[in-house]
């Protein structure tokens, strides 16, 4: 479903020596959560009940399809409270008991699926987003994570152990903690043969979709070359009972696994250089994204994807985590820092992981769907379309292919799923939660950066609202190139930079700057580089231009040698008069 990892991401475990100015490490809530948390949600169901404890579930017991018709009223809920005037439709129900994005949904009478249950729009408002990793509001875990971070097992002397001992305390919640299958609920039923797909509600969720995708998948592989394992969120095409497509984006870290099992089968296939083995099959390849003829190309032997048939990646899949593990998935941390950790940490209570069935790799042992199997390296095929989150349709395009091996799930399994399309909808306040969270990492690569914002029409990549705290010509520009080359913020189209005065919260102000303060030729920039997979207008899939607009006032070192206006605002002492007669003026 290609959720973005929002783009106030980028977080590289390299700290800076010391944090920037206005930075405050809240490091008192690593003290306080040196012991497991009782309130950590243990699986979806724990997580379910908090929901409808504090009203933020509605139960469906009218028979739905899972056939286009939990998207529609999916769609209508999530747009409740969502800027009035701007609903597209127009006939959302307007319950005023539910926040903006409406309630989560469990719709327990699925068309076709007797006894199964759908879990959506889970995450899909402010207020549950932060109840979802157990804060009051999300700035409360931006600390804990950058403290996370930069954690590193202390190597000097005993001074320097001592000082982390606050840390290692609260950080053992973070490793996960392995469990025996019989401790497992995922493994209450095991399906070795004979099983299929299709018995779960999976979603079709738009008319010219290629088909039902599993849109809230938490996919585990492992790095064949540094063993790391990871997790991440990438939708998956049921193409039959026992195969899907991974629509992994090439940027994105399970890819790159994919990439490194190629690699490392090239070399050891080849009699010649494995290293230029290597870089020729990702040059023809194009990363192992699109399918090579076997034989020689233009008289010369060349590395042929169809010698990889049978060479596999293996992969897990866990459906219904409880949601820290969820969020987790979308978080976008260095690939070094393994999902498990994060989740635990988050969540304040270790993870608990059991062994698959048939693949070497570890799953959340209270998952309500396990998806065991593996991608096979020189396949491909073709994906898509999908109604994305960038509101249009992404078109076909080649994939790997995901062959399942074994499905384990707990009794009566809790089927999770997200819908996304035109925004605002769930995954807009999964990315603002990124954004919040991440605000103060991105601060320690660009310390210069106040605030950012990602509209919910930008869809995360579109448009990137900066302001920053000049102090040199040229800076907004610097900021500008700082931004692309930060892990997923490099597919930013637009990025807008203004000065600390103007709250690039308030889209209205920042028009108003943006408008008045740029002569076009002078202060836009243009750039090349690599382009979001769902990006339908660039001139190459996957490649094309971004632009940076500097709205940021223009100095007389910058060239600029006409006066610069003061902006219109009324004397403080004619403020309070008019504030000491407000009430007998009758407004
Ligand atoms: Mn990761």
């Amino acid at each position: 479903m290609s959720l973005r990892k929002g783009q106030g991401t980028a977080i590289l475990n390299r700290a800076l020596p010391l944090p920037p100015p206005g930075f405050k490490l809240k490091v008192n809530v690593l003290h306080a959560r040196t012991g497991a948390n009782p309130l950590a949600y243990d699986d979806l169901r724990e997580w379910i009940k908090a929901l409808e404890k504090a009203g933020e579930l509605k139960r469906i017991t009218t028979e739905v399809s899972p056939e286009l018709e939990i998207t529609e009223i999916t769609d209508r809920v999530s747009k409740i409270g969502a800027g009035g005037a701007s609903h597209p439709k127009g006939k959302a129900p307007t319950q005023a008991q539910y926040t903006p994005g409406g309630p989560a949904l469990l719709f327990e009478n699925i068309k076709g699926h007797p006894g199964h249950k759908v879990l959506i729009n889970q995450f899909g408002s402010e207020r549950r987003m932060a109840m979802s990793l157990g804060v009051n509001s999300l700035d409360e875990i931006a600390g804990k994570i950058t403290a996370l971070l930069n954690f590193k097992p202390p190597t000097g002397g005993l001074l320097d152990k001592l000082k982390m001992l606050p840390q290692l305390g609260a950080l053992t919640s973070a490793f996960p903690k392995t469990v025996s299958a019989k401790e497992a609920p995922c493994k209450q039923v095991i399906l070795r043969e004979n099983f299929d797909l299709n018995a779960f509600p999976i979603l079709k969720c738009w008319p010219h979709d290629g088909g039902r995708f599993i849109t809230l998948p938490c996919v585990h592989t492992r790095d064949p070359k540094s063993g790391k394992r990871n997790i991440g969120m990438y939708r998956m095409q049921v193409y039959d009972g026992q195969t899907t497509g991974m629509h992994w984006q090439r940027q994105k870290v399970a890819a790159e696994h994919f990439r490194n099992a190629i690699r490392l089968q090239v070399a050891a296939n080849t009699t010649e250089d494995p290293l230029h083995a290597m870089v020729s099959a990702m040059a023809e390849s194009a990363g192992g994204s699109v399918s090579i003829p076997d034989g020689p190309i233009g008289g010369l032997p060349q590395v042929a994807m169809g010698t990889l048939k049978g060479s596999r990646l293996e992969v897990a899949v866990a459906i219904g985590t409880d949601p820290a593990t969820t969020f987790s998935a979308i978080v976008p941390a260095p690939p070094e820092v393994e999902e498990f950790m994060i989740a635990g940490f988050l969540r304040g209570k270790s993870l608990e992981i059991v062994q698959c069935e048939t693949v070497d790799l570890q799953v959340p042992a209270h998952a309500e769907i396990i998806l065991e199997g593996y991608v096979e390296l020189g396949e491909l095929r073709t994906e898509g379309p999908f109604g994305d989150h960038t509101g249009f349709y992404t078109l076909t395009d080649q994939y790997p292919v995901f062959h399942l091996t074994c499905i384990t799930h707990r009794r009566d399994p809790i089927y999770a799923a997200t819908i996304v399309g035109k925004p605002p909808m769930e995954d807009a306040w999964m990315g603002r939660a990124v954004e919040r969270i991440f605000l103060p990492a991105m601060r320690m690569q660009i310390p210069e950066i106040v605030d950012i914002h990602l509209p919910v029409e930008g869809v995360f990549h579109n448009l990137m609202l900066v302001s920053i705290r000049k102090s040199y010509a040229g800076q907004a520009r610097k900021v500008m190139n700082a931004i692309w080359s930060l892990g997923q913020a490099m597919f930013t189209k637009i990025i807008i930079v203004v000065d600390e005065d103007c709250d690039v919260q308030d889209i209205g102000e920042v028009t108003l700057r943006v408008a008045n303060n740029i002569d076009p030729e002078r202060d836009i920039q243009f750039t090349l580089g690599p382009i979001d997979s769902l990006d339908h207008s660039s001139r190459l899939p996957n490649y094309g231009s971004k632009m940076g607009i500097d709205a940021t006032r223009k100095w007389k070192a910058e060239g600029f040698d006409r006066p610069w206006p003061a902006m219109v605002e009324m004397d403080r002492e004619t403020k309070e008069r008019v504030d000491a007669l407000w009430s007998k003026l009758g407004l």
